[in-house]
This record gives C-alpha cells, sequence and structure tokens, in this order.
C-alpha cells in the first residue's frame, strides 16, 4: 500500500484547509492507529502473479529479477521480493555484501548476480512454518570466482532454512566443493553435517552455463531426487537419514535460508559466484506432470533445452 500523506498547506493559508484535506488527515491516524502504515512502498501486487505459473498449490517462494527487485545506487539489491503471496522477502542490511541486478544475463534478461565472495540475500519468514516435504526450482549459472577474490571453497548456491546449524532444519544446494573433491559434476542436496544426498550429472555445474535444476524432498533427505534441465541425476545417499523440517528463513533475514550462500557467518567463504534468475519453492513434492509443466514454462522463458525423454 502506498499512502500519499497531504501536504501541509501553505503558509498564510492557515484555516482554509479544505474538508477532503482533513479527511485524509484522518485516515492517516486512523491508520496509525491500526498499525497499518508502511513506512516503505509495498511490493508490487503478488496475488495477480500466481496465476502465471502453471501450478500455484504449495507455493511458498518465488523470486524473478524481472520483477521486485529493489535496488539502490549501483543496482546494488537491498531487496528481492516474493511474489508468491507468501510475503517472504530476501534481503541484506549490509551494503558490501549485496549482489548486484544485472539487466542482460541468461538470454538478455534479468539476474542478481551475487560476486562469490561475501554477497548473500537473506530469506526473511516470520510464517514459521515448517515444511516436511518440498519442491525447489532455480534458474541460474555459476560463474568462475575472479582471481582477486582469496577463498576457493564450495559453492553454496542457495539454502533454506531457521537455523543453519541444526541438521535436518536446513536444506539446500552445495556444489564446487571439496566435499565432492572440486568436481563440477557434484552437487550435493545437503541437510546438514554430512547427512545430504549426492547428485550426479557430468558437467551440472558449469561455469557459465545457464541450467534449470530442481529437486525435490519428500519426508525425509535420502527421500531427495534432483534433476537438471529435466534430466534426473544420480543419487546416492551420504551419512544418516533423517526428516527434514525447514523454515524457508527466520523473521529478520539472518537464518540459514539465503540466496547465493548463507547467511550463517561461518559458512561467509562459502558463498557462490552466481547469476539467479529465478527461484520457486513449493512446500511438497510435485507430481511429475507438474514439474514437467514448470520446467517446460521456464525453459521457455529462458531457452534451456530440457529434456523430455521418458515422458
Ligand atoms: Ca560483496
Amino acid at each position: 500500500m502506498i499512502l500519499t500523506v497531504p501536504r501541509s498547506p501553505a503558509r498564510g493559508h492557515r484555516g482554509s484547509r479544505d474538508s477532503s484535506s482533513v479527511a485524509a488527515w484522518f485516515a492517516v491516524l486512523l491508520l496509525l492507529a491500526t498499525g497499518t502504515v508502511r513506512s516503505q512502498p509495498a511490493p508490487s501486487p503478488s496475488r495477480s502473479g500466481e496465476a502465471e505459473l502453471p501450478v500455484t498449490d504449495g507455493l511458498r517462494l518465488w523470486f524473478r529479477a524481472d520483477r521486485g527487485v529493489e535496488t539502490e545506487q549501483g543496482l546494488a539489491v537491498k531487496a528481492w521480493h516474493d511474489l508468491s503471496g507468501a510475503g517472504h522477502s530476501a534481503i541484506q542490511q549490509d551494503s558490501t555484501r549485496r549482489p548486484r541486478l544485472i539487466q542482460s544475463s541468461i538470454q538478455g534478461k534479468p539476474a542478481v548476480r551475487f560476486d562469490g565472495e561475501d554477497d548473500v540475500l537473506g530469506i526473511v519468514d516470520v510464517s514459521g512454518e515448517v515444511m516436511t516435504s518440498l519442491t525447489v526450482f532455480i534458474v541460474h549459472r555459476l560463474n568462475r570466482r575472479s582471481g582477486s577474490q582469496s577463498y576457493t571453497g564450495d559453492y553454496f548456491v542457495m539454502r533454506l532454512g531457521g537455523d543453519g546449524d541444526r541438521r535436518y532444519q536446513y536444506w539446500g544446494f552445495e556444489t564446487l566443493g571439496s566435499a565432492g573433491g572440486g568436481s563440477n559434476s557434484l552437487v550435493d542436496v545437503l541437510a546438514g553435517w554430512g547427512n545430504d544426498m549426492r547428485m550426479r550429472k557430468p558437467g551440472i555445474s558449469t561455469f557459465g552455463k545457464a541450467t534449470l535444476w530442481c529437486a525435490t524432498t519428500d519426508g525425509a533427505i535420502h527421500r531427495t531426487r534432483m534433476y537438471a534441465d529435466g534430466v534426473e541425476c544420480q543419487a546416492k545417499a551420504l551419512g544418516v537419514d533423517g526428516p527434514i523440517r525447514i523454515k524457508l528463513g527466520n523473521a529478520d533475514g539472518t537464518g540459514g535460508g539465503g540466496l547465493g550462500g548463507t547467511m550463517t557467518e561461518a559458512d561467509r567463504g562459502h558463498c557462490s559466484a552466481s547469476e539467479i534468475a529465478e527461484v520457486i519453492v513449493f512446500n511438497r513434492v510435485l507430481s511429475a506432470e507438474e514439474r514437467a509443466k514448470l520446467e517446460r514454462q521456464l525453459g521457455q522463458r529462458y531457452s534451456l533445452q530440457i529434456s523430455t525423454s521418458g515422458r
């Protein structure tokens, strides 16, 4: 809601305030009393956007870089607003850790670029909803870290979670890391402390290549499947299985959830150099048909080659 506060009457015209102005001020006082005034304009209305996804049942998060990105000077991203209707955002208070909005990235479309050094957007979630199953889509590409960056550790592409340090309470994509020998053919879908699912597909994390990843977890971390551009990855269970209990983030965006990395301070070195165009999260496992619909739509939007074999 954007609230326009009427200007004060010009000097010398005291007493000439018209009735509509008085009514407007009364409305302001009423809104202040009921606590519904926002200091910032709200992001663009989101409910209308839902209809543009072919599947919306269980939709909990939807970021698109061509909408809802709030920037400051130099296109630094302060906030990325959720289009799902659930009211989440991804934010960064520290200006040095803000990613940048790139107007022409994957297929000439906008994306949010993370520098691979410290950039991350933390996910705000005040709902407290705990998800025990989920489906996550991400359209992105990974970039090589530039030579000036001292850290060369794992890439945490994105992570969900209210607490970054409690196993089975966070969930994310990790690649190019020491755990996988630096391989660009491995992605770990992680749930904490080595209790993960390791996904294998040749070249899945090739630098500079735009790709759509989708992963589903059905109740427990070892019941995770992952698809890259529609092709199912070979999966291998690591560690001990356990039931997942995942929040998107926490109330002020400082929890385990993050785009481009995780807000957890100990994991700062795991920020990924990447460009993210779109992220979609559901609180359930989508059927193969539903997943195919979304993959098809995202594939068209970003001109990705999506495999349809086996369907
Ligand atoms: Ca930075």
